[in-house]
């Protein structure tokens, strides 16, 4: 089937007049859909969602669904923009939440969110702020959903004890052959094997409590308003499940406080930059609205560490798996964005201090 006839599954208007590929994911395929009726524009983002990865997508996108009526109802109570405070997913013809196609390939749709966009890289340290602002509410507006309900739809996913395991038993398979090439590499995640279940131990003796989460708090993964400058909404909802808040700040330190790209192969450019780490905190804090305990504002920069150096080893096991999880552009892509992320947690690791001061600066907030 063609990219038009699967579109055309879905109860979009008017006629379609451009499709074209969008955005900078590593997961799903994102396209662009312009239609046209009577004269009036409208347009849909339009995915491939990954099989591979999420394989029940009945649950997914009953996870989705669940969350984004949630989230406007939150958002309408609170007198905000629902229409572009949320994702709103594009029913298919039958009234479907997505369509399978006959080779099994599944497909989404959501409203395209007008007048807002999507940084691959900070511009300055208001937009930082404002996305931390907007993951913390994100969380905060959530703390009443029915957690039970969700469905975790990557079991595990900020496991790090369990990433650990699951890269020592590809590092001995070694089915690329690729190993004796990345030994310094093997030894940094090594080195740190202890430390990588300090969270899941610390939630699993109820002393860091389970919220709902993001899991994927990228900045590309969050929308600002063109005219306000504010985090508008809170895109890719794929890994929302019960998780640790810590992961949630973690992951949008490690994407968005680099002063380098995921993928800079100069390493002497990647560093944490405090200030925008500074105002991430500042922003995230006051979204969450002092929910957070205290046992959760002393981890944060633990969390951030955490999920930095699980990202980083996660595209090692990638690489020497032979790339079947992340899209990459170029051979060396997986290694590439692998040294990034350790090279950052050695910077972590030098400004520690810093870290945890900068924190305690905030917490009254
Ligand atoms: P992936 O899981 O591959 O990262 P995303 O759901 O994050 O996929 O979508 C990829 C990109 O598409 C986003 O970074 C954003 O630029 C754009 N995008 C996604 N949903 C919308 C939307 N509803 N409106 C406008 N842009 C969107
Ligand atoms: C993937 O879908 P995307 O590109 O926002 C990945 C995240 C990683 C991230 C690294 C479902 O996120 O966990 O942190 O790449 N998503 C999934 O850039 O594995
Ligand atoms: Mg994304």
């Amino acid at each position: 089937m063609e990219i038009r006839d699967q579109i055309r599954q879905f109860a979009v208007e008017g006629e379609i007049k451009d499709v074209r590929e969008y955005g900078s994911g590593h997961i799903n395929s994102t396209s662009l859909v312009e239609t046209e009726q009577m004269g009036k524009r409208r347009r849909y983002i339009f995915q491939r969602i990954n099989t591979q990865i999420f394989q029940n997508v009945d649950q997914l996108m009953e996870n989705i669904t669940g969350v984004t009526d949630y989230l406007r109802q939150e958002l309408l109570r609170q007198g905000k923009d629902a229409a572009r405070g949320t994702l709103q997913v594009v029913l298919t013809l039958s009234g479907g939440h997505y369509f399978r196609d006959q080779d099994g390939s599944c497909y989404r749709m959501y409203d395209f969110i007008e007048d807002a966009f999507c940084l691959d890289a900070v511009r300055n340290a208001e937009d930082f702020y404002q996305s931390g602002l907007a993951f913390g509410n994100f969380q905060y507006l959530l703390a009443g959903y029915p957690a039970h309900t969700l469905h975790e739809t990557i079991p595990d996913f900020h496991h790090t004890g369990k990433r650990y395991q699951t890269f020592c038993r590809v590092l001995a398979a070694d089915v690329k052959g690729r190993a004796a090439s990345v030994g310094p590499e093997i030894a940094f995640v090594q080195q740190r094997a202890k430390e990588m279940t300090l969270l899941t131990d610390l939630q699993e003796a109820f002393e860091l409590p389970l919220r709902v989460t993001h899991n994927d708090t990228k900045l590309n993964n969050i929308m600002i308003d063109r005219q306000t400058g504010e985090g508008l909404c809170v895109i890719d909802l794929d890994t929302v499940m019960p998780g640790l808040s810590l992961y949630d700040f973690g992951d949008a330190i490690r994407f968005g406080a680099n002063t380098a790209a995921e993928d800079e192969q100069e390493l002497s450019k990647v560093s944490l930059d405090l200030g925008l780490y500074e105002q991430y905190v500042k922003g995230y804090l006051r979204g969450c609205q002092g929910s957070l305990t205290k046992r959760e504002l002393e981890l944060l920069p633990m969390g951030a560490k955490l999920m930095t150096l699980e990202c980083g080893m996660r595209f090692l096991t990638d690489y020497l798996e032979g790339d079947v999880y992340f899209k990459i552009h170029h051979p060396n892509h997986n290694l590439d964005r692998c040294r990034t992320q350790f090279a950052l947690v050695a910077d972590m690791e030098r400004k520690w201090e810093q870290m945890a001061e900068l924190v305690g600066r905030y917490v009254t907030c």
